[in-house]
């Protein structure tokens, strides 16, 4: 079984080496090395150089190194073979991580003890309980899920929203486009964690904010994006923080990713950006992850995680 890696934007060495340490009885080939296009069977990628998997006449499966596959959707060349996306404990564990994190960060308004630390003044804002402050989470799919869980768990009165029903225990389900409006309606720190589908482009848009709960313990709503830089509007959500629509965003994916220098959301006093490493693909983690359905197709098995190219995601 011969497998080509290609990898963009990443470094590709702990890569190579985890996936020849796990499965030495395949074929791998890394960059820079010589390949007959017509041998790879197999392809495991993290946004490749558009076309080059179209030159592989005998492929049969692509393999992307991330939950999302925007990138590679985008790409009109793409061959139409299975396309398998990641789902595993450890990206999922880190998006937990990453969400609750900063919905404790905007539930305890650190900004405003950073700024009156900054002034040296001693302010005690009034800090409702968990149970007085509601999540709303965009995406109830693999990641979405597990983070509604754990704020749940937290003692935060937890909702979500997905394309189809769903049902998670003590998590208040929408679902669809009529859902919308009364989900956020009772939303007080929304988190994206959709995937970027024609249907998701530019949802997190003046129009979605303004419907966001204006009556919450918080002091306006806020704003999480750790889905795509392509669910936002950037200018939208700048609009809304100096007019304060919004009380406070902090987002780790952007329309142009690195975020240009001179890009006003770097300076926002009401924004935390991160450089999109909300939740990290780990090599040795992932690397396990895709080695065992290799070994799956290899054993007559089905493949897990097949993206439906259909619906996008
Ligand atoms: P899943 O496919 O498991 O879940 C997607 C969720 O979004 C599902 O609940 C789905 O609904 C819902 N959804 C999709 N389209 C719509 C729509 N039009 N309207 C309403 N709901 C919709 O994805 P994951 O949870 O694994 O990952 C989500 C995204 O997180 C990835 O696509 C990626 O973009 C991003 N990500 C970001 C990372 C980072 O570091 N910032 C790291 C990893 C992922 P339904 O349940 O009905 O299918
Ligand atoms: C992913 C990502 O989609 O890291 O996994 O963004």
């Amino acid at each position: 079984m011969t497998i080509l890696l290609a990898v963009t934007g990443w470094p590709i060495e702990p890569w190579l080496e985890r996936f020849r340490h796990h499965a030495p009885e395949f074929g791998w080939v890394g960059p820079g090395e010589r390949f007959d296009p017509a041998a790879i069977e197999h392809a495991v990628v993290w946004k490749p150089r558009p076309g080059l998997l179209a030159t592989l006449p005998n492929l049969r499966t692509i393999f992307n190194l991330g939950a999302g596959i925007d990138a590679l959707l985008a790409d009109p060349t793409l061959p139409p073979v299975p396309l398998v996306r990641i789902v595993d404990p450890d990206l999922t564990a880190r998006m937990t991580e990453y969400v609750v994190f900063n919905v404790l960060r905007c539930h305890r308004r650190e900004w405003l003890h950073r700024e009156a630390q900054a002034a040296r003044r001693w302010i005690a804002p009034d800090q409702p309980a968990a149970r007085d402050v509601r999540v709303g989470i965009l995406g109830l799919g693999e990641l979405g899920r597990d983070a509604a869980l754990a704020l749940a768990r937290l003692g935060f009165d937890v909702a979500g929203w997905s394309r189809s029903p769903r049902r998670v225990d003590g998590v208040a389900c929408h679902a669809g486009a009529a859902a919308l409006p009364a989900f956020l309606a009772r939303t007080d720190i929304l988190v994206a964690l959709l995937p970027l589908t024609p249907a998701t482009r530019g949802l997190l848009n003046r129009d979605l904010l303004a419907g966001l709960a204006r009556d919450g313990r918080l002091g306006g709503p806020f704003l999480i994006n750790a889905g795509r830089g392509g669910l936002q509007v950037e200018a939208d959500i700048l609009a809304a923080l100096n007019d304060g629509t919004l009380a406070g965003a902090v987002i780790d994916v952007f329309e142009t990713e690195p975020l240009p220098p001179g890009h006003p959301m770097w300076a926002h006093p009401r924004l935390v950006v991160s450089p999109h490493n909300a939740a990290d693909s780990d090599p040795e983690a992932v690397s396990r992850n895709v080695v065992a359905q290799l070994r799956r197709l290899a054993a007559g098995l089905a493949l897990e995680s097949v993206v439906d190219r259909a619906a996008g995601y």
